[in-house]
Formats: C-alpha cells, sequence, structure tokens
C-alpha cells in the first residue's frame, strides 16, 4: 500500500454524528499518531469510529467508546491549591492499573484501631475536619505495592514542539514510620504519544511532619501530575500528602535539602500508559498504525 495515499475518517456520534478526514503523513510502522478534535462541545460520552482510507478504499474501521471526564474549575493552571477538602478532590482521580488506591481521611474518619507510630494525626491545616489523601500500608499491602493518584489534565497550549513552559509543583508530604517506603511524583506529558516522567523521588522515614516539596516542571504539552506512593517493607509506613499547587511559573529560590529531582520532564525514564483521560473540550484521537 501507499503510504503518501492514506487517509483516515474519524466519525464522532453526539446525538448527531460528523465525520473529519484527515491526511495520515508520515506514517511509520509502529509510531504512534495523534490528531486532536477540537470541536467536541457536549459534555457526554462519545463514539469515535476511525476508517483507514487508502487508493484501494476503506478499511476496517476500529470503534470506541470515550467518555467525557467531569469538567472540573480546580485546579486551574495558573494558581491553585488543592486541599483535598471536597470528596471529588479537585478531579484527581486513582489510577485503575496499580496495585492499591489512595485514601481520604481527616482525624474524625480515622481508624481508631489504626496503627501507631504511622501517618499523619491530621491534615496540613491542623483540624480535625481537614482532609489528607495516604496510602495505608497494613495488610493486605505488601512491600512495592503502588498506588498512583492522577490530577486532572492542565491543557497548557504548547506554541512549538520544542516550546516548553515552566510550571512550578508544590504540595505537602507526611512520612512517618519505621516502614516508610517512597514517594514518587510523576509528569505524564501528553504531545507526541504518553510519557511520563519520574521528577521526583523521596524514601524513607522523614518524622511525623508535614514537610513542603517545590519540584520544577518544563513540559512540553499539557500534562497531568501523579503520586505514585509505594508501600515499603512493613505496616508502619502510610504516607500522605495535602495541599498540592500547581502554578505557572519558576519555584520559589529556596533550598529545601529534602527535595531530589531525579530527571527533568520529557528525558529518559519514561513509562508508558494507555489510560485515556480527556481534558474538557479536547479529544485526543490516537491512531496507530501497523
Ligand atoms: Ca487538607
Ligand atoms: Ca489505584
Amino acid at each position: 500500500m501507499a503510504a503518501t495515499q492514506k487517509q483516515a475518517f474519524a466519525t464522532v456520534n453526539v446525538r448527531s454524528s460528523f465525520s473529519k478526514s484527515f491526511p495520515a503523513r508520515g506514517l511509520q510502522k509502529g509510531l504512534l499518531q495523534d490528531y486532536i478534535l477540537q470541536d467536541l462541545k457536549v459534555p457526554q460520552s462519545y463514539e469515535v469510529r476511525l476508517t483507514p482510507v487508502t487508493i484501494f478504499g476503506p478499511g476496517d474501521s476500529a470503534t470506541r467508546i470515550i467518555r467525557y471526564s467531569q469538567p472540573v474549575s480546580y485546579p486551574n493552571p495558573s494558581d491553585n491549591t488543592c486541599r483535598f477538602e471536597d470528596e471529588k478532590i479537585c478531579g484527581f482521580v486513582q489510577d485503575r492499573m496499580d496495585n492499591f488506591d489512595w485514601t481520604r481521611q481527616n482525624a474524625v474518619t480515622q481508624n481508631p484501631k489504626r496503627s501507631a507510630n504511622t501517618g499523619p494525626s491530621r491534615d496540613l491545616s491542623e483540624t480535625a475536619e481537614g482532609y489528607y489523601m495516604f496510602i495505608e500500608a497494613s495488610r493486605p499491602r505488601v512491600q512495592g505495592d503502588k498506588a498512583r493518584l492522577i490530577s486532572p489534565l492542565y491543557n497548557i497550549t504548547a506554541k512549538s514542539p520544542s516550546y516548553k513552559t515552566s510550571y512550578c509543583i508544590s504540595f505537602y508530604y507526611h512520612m512517618y514510620g519505621k516502614h516508610i517506603g517512597s514517594l514518587n511524583l510523576l509528569v505524564r506529558v501528553r504531545n507526541i504519544g504518553t510519557m511520563d516522567t519520574q521528577v521526583w523521588t523521596l524514601s524513607g522515614n522523614k518524622g511525623n511532619m508535614w514537610r513542603q516539596a517545590n519540584v520544577p516542571i518544563n513540559p512540553s504539552g499539557p500534562f497531568q501530575i501523579i503520586f505514585e506512593g509505594v508501600r515499603g517493607s512493613g505496616y508502619e509506613g502510610d504516607i500522605a500528602i495535602d495541599d498540592v499547587t500547581v502554578k505557572k511559573g519558576d519555584c520559589p529560590r529556596k533550598l529545601d535539602s529534602t527535595n531530589k529531582a531525579v530527571a527533568p520532564p520529557g528525558s529518559g525514564a519514561s513509562r508508558f500508559s494507555s489510560t485515556a483521560a480527556c481534558g474538557p473540550l479536547t479529544l485526543v484521537l490516537y491512531v496507530l498504525f501497523r
């Protein structure tokens, strides 16, 4: 088949449907292509059908239902802090590809039989009502189990593929207990395919207190942040987070020896993920040519 003749049609069903065709240029085997549909305005599910068209006619169609995620106005990309006080947790969602989930809790809803000597007694606000997110290290968890919490999509517009914008991710963590594992911060950039890059990591007992981390990132396109809690060697290993801020611009210039940047976004240490989460008004259609 002549690659230059290929086209792909996307059909989008809302109440009515419309189709768009776009030339599939530069196709290579194994390379992921993406195409952004920007005229979707109804917040519901979409049925997307993709049909390759060659000089010999249309090929087999692939159809998939893509659900619209709940619009969130908070946090927004400019300056907002998620304190996890609302049960919608600012649009953060649990990863389903990991081993367990983060738990939302406050001093009132804490299990009275919870393990001593680990986890926070209150959230960052020091009130009994204030919520935080944490990973519970008690059974049935085993060493190495991971729980990921994924942020909404921060929809920045890249002016060119090489254009990068500075953001500062600030958050508070509580890592108290003799069996504390690791807390990792990943950035998932959506430009060419989807790539997860670890931008920060911390391991081990840091004492019974909330500490702040400021992590600079330079994403080259729309991005999500992911908190990954890793269960350590035993049950005294609860890890909690609170007050997450994603702010455009550089991080405040203060030295924090607990911060440990491990890799800038886009450089190595990548993990592929196929999770399909949509921004409010943009649907990214991936086309994998085989
Ligand atoms: Ca809180
Ligand atoms: Ca999970």
